[in-house]
């Protein structure tokens, strides 16, 4: 299995996890396997949401297949907005209105300590396997940087002084939660000598 299909209609995420991986495996996108749908994300755990992701998908295409769910994490917020990151600032919600949102709610907290998690939810001949990847961090006092996407200009990963948003994709992909989780979930394949 050299191609895999990867369920998401996010192409920051196609593009970080192909950076990610190199050559190792082919990933395909949903717009280059023709498939336009919009993927149910109702549940409240980032676990649930990836298997649906990943199982509506199969079903649909019957290729192996993999989606993931990421939330950010914030210590101060008990775990907000986590699964929810999406649609934190409601339904059509954008970056911008995310991070004003969150930014208000975190004024004048002086415990700034939040977390990146993903969850790959990787479906094999129908068997389902999960992997996590974490990146601990602070949330910025205000917006830095312009690359990357979502909280990226916020969010300052431990050992670092600068947010996602100021480093280049490659610094980003040495450290990040979805580089975590997809080292695992690429050791899981070369290991079970799927690849
Ligand atoms: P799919 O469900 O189609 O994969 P999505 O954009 O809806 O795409 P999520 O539900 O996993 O993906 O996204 C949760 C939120 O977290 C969303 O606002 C993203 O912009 C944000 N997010 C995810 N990964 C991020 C990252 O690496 N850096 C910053 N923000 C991120």
């Amino acid at each position: 299995m050299k191609t895999i299909l990867f369920a998401t209609n996010n192409a920051n995420k196609v593009s970080e996890v192909r950076a990610i991986l190199g050559d190792q495996f082919k990933i395909q996108s949903l717009q280059e396997a023709g498939v336009y749908i919009d993927i149910p994300e109702p549940h409240d755990k980032l676990e649930d949401n990836a298997r649906e992701k990943s199982r509506t998908i199969h079903t649909l295409t019957g290729l192996h297949c993999f989606a993931e769910d990421t939330g950010l994490e914030v210590r101060a917020l008990h775990g907000e907005p986590g699964v929810r990151s999406a649609r934190y600032a409601g339904e059509q919600a954008t970056d911008a209105d995310n991070i004003q949102k969150l930014l208000t709610a975190m004024h004048g907290q002086t415990d700034r300590r939040a977390r990146f998690r993903t969850v790959i939810s990787l479906i094999l001949d129908d068997v389902e396997y999960q992997f996590e990847g974490i990146c601990n961090g602070q949330i910025a006092h205000a917006v830095h940087g312009k690359n990357g996407f979502g909280y990226d200009p916020i969010f300052i990963p431990e050992g670092e002084t600068r947010c996602f948003a100021e480093m280049t994709a490659s610094e980003k992909n040495t450290m990040s939660h979805r580089k975590k989780a997809t080292k695992a979930f690429v050791d899981f394949l070369n290991t079970s000598s799927r690849g």
